[in-house]
C-alpha cells in the first residue's frame, strides 16, 4: 500500500526537494534541527539526578554459574530484579551484563542486545572465574589479569577494577569503577499508566514510543586519569575530551552518540556526527584503561569536571563520566591496560582488528562530486600523468547513476563504464562508485521491485514499507539488520548483477546513518521497525555498520573469496574497522577544519578505526591555494588519503592552482607514495594488533605529560612524528619532540634533541616531519603513475641512528590484493643495525601457513643519518662483495644537499637474510 508521501504527485516531490535544497535551514549548520539534551527526555531526566539520591541498589543471590558470576540487583523502586552477570576474558577484560529478569512479570518484549559486533571466538577466550578467598565481607573479588582484580561491592552496588597487592581495603588502588556515585538507573519495561503519555515530539515529528521509557544510565569513574579520549564522532580541536559539566563549564551539552548527517558541521561541538563508538580511554602517568558499552541506541555522555559532585573538594586524580542510553541492555567491558597499546589491543580483541586493505587503497584517491562524464574522467586521469602526479583511484559520486538509482549508470554521460574502468586499469588504477542505502521507489527499478516483493524494507509503525525522502526522491531503506537481506544486498555487487562493473571497481557507502531528508533530525524515525520487531531506536547507531559489512562482504564474494575489498563508509559503529575505511564527512575548506581533522582521525584510530581520513581541501567551499597545499601536506599522512569537493566548488585537481602550487602538491603526494612501504607495514601491524597507523604522541610516549593533549602533532607508527601547519601565513612553529632520543628532519636529515620544544621556521614546501632516532623506515623513491606500477621497484632504507649508533625497523610485503597472506604468503623482515652491522632477518610466527610470496625486489640505497663521517665502503658479508658509501641527500630531489651517508646500490634482496657491515 502506498504511503501518503508515495501518493504525492511527482511535481510535489520536486517542489519538496527544491524547498529542501533552497531552505536556509540547510545552507548552514542549524542547531535547531537536532535535539539537545534538554529536548531529549531520557537525557534530561538522567542529567538532573543528583549523586547518591536514588534508592540504593544492592546485590543479592550471588552465585558462580557457567564460569561467570551471576547475581540479582534489587532496590526499593525496582519492580523486577535485574539480572547481573560478570565474566572475564583473557588479556585483562571484565564484562558486565545487566538485563531485566523476564521470567518475573514477563515484559512484552526483550530488550535489544547488539549482535554481530563482538568477535565470534570471544567465548573461547573466557577465563573460568573464581572468587578470591581474600574477599572482604560484603564484597566479591576475583582474578582479572596478572596484577588486576575485579571487586563487586554488594551494598550498595558498585563494581570496580583495581590493582592487586594493594592491601585489604577493596576500595584502594582502583583504576575503573561503576556506580561509585549511585547514578545507575534502569528504566524497566512496563505497561503504560493511566493517562500517561509516551509519545515524544520534536519539531514536526512524533515518535510513538510504543514501549515507553527504557533508558539506562550509569556512572563510570576513571581513577588515576589525567585525560579521557575516544567516543567518536565529534568535531573538537582538543584530542582529550573536554568536560561537559561541572565547575568552569559554560556551554553544557553532553557528547552525543547518534549517527547523523549534519550539514556543514562546526569544527568545535559535542553534537553527534555520522558515526558512533561508545568506547572511552583514560590515560595518566600510572595507567591507561578503557570502558566500552556495546549499545547501539542513542547515547549521551557527560565528562564531569573535578568538583562536579562536591565543589568544596574537587578530586583531580579521577575523571567521572555519566553514560546515558535510550534503550538496550548493559553490556559493558572494562579494559585494564595498563599501557595505551594494551587497551587498544584489548578493545580490538573484542570488536576486531582493522582488516588488511588492498595496497592501492592506501595510496592517493581523487574524488569530486561529480566527475561529469567519461570525457571528464579521461581528462582528469590524463592530467595526473601530464603533471607527473601519481594517483590510484578515481571516484564517481551520485551523478554517475541513472537518476540516483544505484547500481546503474547514466546512459548519456557514462555509456561505456566497463571500457572506462579498463582504461584506468591499464595504468594500474581503480575506480570507486557510490552506492547509498536509499532505494528509489520506482516500480521500474529492479532493485526496488525486488526489495518490495521480498518485503526487504524497513517498516513504518503501521507495518508498511517506510518511505522517506533522499537523493532519489521517495525512497525506502533495506532492513540490513536481517542476515538474509544482507546476503541479498551483497549479491548485488557480483559482476553479473552490477551491470557495467569490472573487477577494478570498488564501493563508497554514503548517507548510511541513514540520512533521510524529511525524517526527524534528518534520519529514520525511531519507531520504524526492523527484523525481529527491533525498533530503529535500538539499532540506529549500527545501521551504517551493517551496510558497510554487507557491501564489503559483497566485494569479497565477487572476488571468489580471495580478493580484498575496499569500501568507504560515512556511518560507523564499533567494529566497522573490519569492513573498510571511513572518512569524516562533509567538512569545510577552512583552516579550523584542517586543524580539527587531526584529532578526529586520531580519535577514530584510538577506537579501532585506523583507516580513516578527512576530505583533503575541505568538502564545502573553495580553499585558498595555501590552505589546499597545507591540506595536501597533512592529508598525505592520513591513513586514508583522498581529495574531494562539493559540486558547487571550483575545480581543484592538484594542477589547477598555478605551477608552484602544483609542485607543492605533487611533492606532498610523492611523500605519501615514497612512504607506501612503511604505511603498508603499519597496516599489517594494525591488522594484527589493532594499534593504529596514525597515533597520538602519548600512545608512543605514555609517561611524557607534555604529549597528553597534543592534537597538532601525531605519530605515523612508532617512527615518524608529523606537525601540521594550521594557520594562514604561519612563519614559525613550535614543535615538541618527545623522548630521550633525537629526531631527524625527514627532508633535510638534520638532527634535533628530544624531550624539548623547538621553534622552526615554516617553509612552504613541507610541514615539519621527523624520523625518530633508533628507527629504520623503508621507502620507495621512484614515482610512477600508480602504486601498482611500483611493485617491482627497489627500496630505500632510511636508518636514523640513536646515540648508541643503533636502529631497528620492519618491512612487510605481500601481493597487495589477495588473502594469501593469511596462509603465510608474505615477506616480513626485521632490520637491525648495531655495532656497525645491518642485518635482515625474517619475522615469521611458527604457526603461519605454508604459502610463500616471492619477490625479486632489492634495496637500492641505504641512507644513514647520524653515522660518523669517514665510512667509505660497506661489505655485504653474506655475499662477500662491497658497495660504496658517499655523502648524499636524504631525498633525491632537485636542490637537496648532502646530509647523510648513503650506501649506493647494495642491491640486497628483500626476500633474503643478509648482513651488511660498515667498513
Ligand atoms: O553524494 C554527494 C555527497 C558526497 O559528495 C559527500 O562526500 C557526502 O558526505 N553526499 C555527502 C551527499 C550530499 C551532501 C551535501
Amino acid at each position: 500500500m502506498a504511503s501518503p508521501a508515495n501518493r504525492a504527485p511527482p511535481h510535489l516531490h520536486f517542489l519538496v526537494l527544491l524547498f529542501l535544497l533552497l531552505s536556509p535551514s540547510i545552507t548552514a549548520w542549524k542547531k535547531d534541527e537536532f535535539r539537545n539534551c534538554n529536548q531529549t527526555p531520557f537525557c534530561k531526566r538522567a542529567r538532573s539526578r543528583k549523586p547518591n539520591t536514588l534508592p540504593p541498589l544492592s546485590v543479592s543471590d550471588v552465585s558462580l554459574s557457567d564460569g561467570g558470576l551471576a547475581a540479582r540487583l534489587i532496590s526499593s523502586d525496582i519492580s523486577r530484579p535485574l539480572l547481573l552477570h560478570l565474566s572475564v576474558y583473557h588479556g585483562g577484560i571484565l564484562r558486565l551484563k545487566i538485563d531485566e529478569d523476564s521470567s518475573v512479570d514477563p515484559p512484552s518484549r526483550s530488550r535489544f542486545q547488539v549482535p554481530d559486533v563482538l568477535l565470534p571466538d570471544l567465548n573461547d577466550r573466557r577465563l573460568w572465574l573464581s572468587r578470591l578467598s581474600s574477599s572482604s565481607p560484603g564484597f566479591s573479588s576475583f582474578y582479572l589479569a596478572d596484577g588486576f582484580e575485579a571487586v563487586l561491592r554488594h551494598d550498595p552496588f558498585e563494581l570496580s577494577v583495581r590493582r592487586t597487592g594493594s592491601g585489604s581495603d577493596p576500595t584502594q588502588d582502583r583504576i575503573l569503577s561503576l556506580n561509585s556515585h549511585g547514578l545507575f538507573d534502569f528504566e524497566q519495561l512496563r505497561s503504560k499508566n493511566d493517562g500517561e503519555e509516551w509519545e515524544e515530539r520534536f519539531r514536526s515529528h512524533t515518535d510513538s514510543r510504543p514501549y515507553g521509557p527504557q533508558s539506562i544510565t550509569l556512572d563510570v569513574s576513571f581513577h588515576d586519569a589525567d585525560f579521557v579520549y575516544g567516543i567518536p564522532e565529534h568535531a573538537s580541536t582538543s584530542l582529550a575530551l573536554r568536560p561537559t559539566r561541572g565547575p568552569g563549564v559554560d556551554d553544557s551539552e553532553p557528547y552525543r552518540l547518534f549517527n547523523l548527517d549534519v550539514f556543514e558541521y562546526l569544527h568545535e561541538s559535542p553534537f553527534g556526527l555520522y558515526g558512533s563508538i561508545p568506547f572511552m580511554i583514560s590515560h595518566g602517568e600510572r595507567s591507561t584503561a578503557g570502558f566500552f558499552w556495546l549499545n547501539s541506541a542513542e547515547m549521551q555522555i557527560d565528562v564531569l569536571a573535578p568538583g562536579w559532585d562536591d565543589p568544596e573538594s574537587p578530586d583531580d586524580r579521577r575523571i567521572d563520566t555519566l553514560w546515558m542510553s535510550e534503550a538496550g541492555v548493559v553490556d559493558a567491558f572494562f579494559l585494564v591496560g595498563p599501557g595505551p597499546k594494551d587497551v587498544i589491543q584489548q578493545y580490538t580483541s573484542l570488536t576486531g582488528t582493522p582488516s588488511m586493505p588492498p595496497e592501492f587503497a592506501i595510496a592517493y584517491h581523487q574524488c569530486r562530486w561529480n566527475y561529469r562524464d567519461e570525457e571528464d574522467v579521461a581528462a582528469v586521469d590524463a592530467g595526473f600523468d601530464e603533471h607527473d602526479i601519481p594517483y590510484d583511484v578515481l571516484w564517481l559520486d551520485i551523478e554517475h547513476t541513472d537518476g540516483k538509482r544505484y547500481f546503474t549508470w547514466d546512459p548519456v554521460l557514462f555509456p561505456n563504464p566497463e571500457e572506462m574502468q579498463k582504461k584506468l586499469a591499464e595504468k594500474g588504477r581503480k575506480m570507486v562508485t557510490i552506492v547509498d542505502p536509499h532505494i528509489k521507489r520506482d516500480d521500474s527499478f529492479f532493485l526496488h521491485k525486488e526489495a518490495t516483493e521480498k518485503g526487504y524494507y524497513v517498516k513504518d509503525g503501521s507495518g508498511r514499507d517506510y518511505d522517506g525522502w533522499c537523493w532519489s526522491g521517495s525512497s525506502s531503506y533495506p532492513d540490513i539488520l536481517n542476515p538474509e537481506i544482507r546476503e541479498w544486498w551483497s549479491e548485488k555487487f557480483s559482476l553479473q548483477n552490477y551491470k557495467g562493473s569490472t573487477p577494478t571497481l570498488y564501493i563508497w557507502n554514503d548517507m548510511n546513518e541513514p540520512s533521510v531528508f524529511n525524517g526527524p533530525e534528518v534520519t529514520m524515525p525511531r519507531d520504524t521497525v526492523h527484523y525481529g520487531g527491533i525498533e530503529h531506536r535500538e539499532v540506529h547507531n549500527a545501521y551504517g555498520y551493517y551496510f558497510h559489512m554487507a557491501t564489503a562482504n559483497g566485494l569479497v564474494k565477487r572476488g571468489g573469496g580471495n580478493v580484498r575489498p575496499f569500501v568507504l563508509s560515512r556511518a560507523f559503529f564499533a567494529g566497522s574497522q573490519r569492513y573498510g575505511a571511513v572518512w569524516t564527512g562533509d567538512n569545510t575548506a577552512d583552516w579550523d577544519h584542517l586543524r580539527v581533522s587531526v584529532p578526529m582521525v586520531l580519535t577514530l584510530g584510538l577506537t579501532g578505526i585506523t583507516f580513516s581520513g578527512a576530505d583533503v581541501g575541505g568538502f564545502f567551499g573553495n580553499p585558498e591555494p595555501e590552505l589546499l597545499v597545507r591540506w595536501y601536506q597533512v592529508g598525505a599522512y592520513y591513513p586514508f588519503f583522498r581529495g574531494h569537493a562539493h559540486h558547487d566548488t571550483r575545480r581543484r585537481e592538484p594542477w589547477l592552482l598555478g605551477e608552484r602550487n602544483t609542485a607543492l602538491m605533487r611533492e606532498a603526494i610523492h611523500t605519501r607514495y615514497s612512504l607506501l612501504p612503511y604505511y603498508y607495514t603499519l597496516f599489517r601491524e594494525t591488522s594484527v594488533t589493532g594499534v593504529p597507523v596514525m597515533r597520538p604522541l602519548w600512545v608512543e610516549f605514555p609517561n611524557d605529560k607534555e604529549t597528553y593533549n597534543n592534537a597538532d602533532a601525531f605519530m605515523i607508527g612508532s617512527n615518524l612524528l608529523i606537525q601540521g601547519i594550521y594557520e594562514e601565513g604561519q612563519k614559525s612553529v613550535s614543535v615538541y619532540l618527545p623522548g630521550k632520543q633525537s629526531w631527524y628532519n625527514l627532508k633535510t636529515g638534520v638532527g634535533y634533541a628530544g624531550g624539548m620544544t623547538h621553534k622552526f621556521d615554516v617553509s612552504e614546501d613541507c610541514i615539519p616531519s621527523f624520523q625518530r632516532a633508533g628507527t629504520i623506515v623503508p621507502r620507495r623513491e621512484r614515482f610512477r603513475r600508480s602504486s601498482s606500477q611500483m611493485v617491482n621497484d627497489p627500496y630505500t632504507l632510511v636508518i636514523a641512528l640513536n646515540s648508541s649508533l643503533a636502529a631497528e625497523g620492519e618491512l612487510y610485503v605481500d601481493d597487495g590484493k589477495s588473502y594469501d597472506f593469511e596462509q603465510g604468503a608474505y615477506i616480513h623482515r626485521r632490520f637491525i643495525f648495531s655495532n656497525g652491522k645491518l642485518t635482515s632477518s625474517s619475522i615469521r610466527p611458527a604457526n603461519v601457513g605454508e604459502k610463500k610470496f616471492s619477490s625479486d625486489c632489492v634495496i637500492e640505497r641505504i641512507i644513514f643519518l647520524g653515522l660518523p663521517h669517514g665510512a667509505k665502503r660497506a661489505l655485504i658479508e653474506t655475499e662477500n662483495r662491497e658497495a660504496d658509501i658517499e655523502p648524499g641527500p636524504l631525498i633525491l630531489r632537485a636542490g637537496s644537499s648532502p646530509t647523510a651517508l648513503v650506501v649506493r646500490k647494495p642491491n640486497l634482496r628483500i626476500a633474503d637474510d643478509w648482513t651488511l657491515k660498515i667498513l
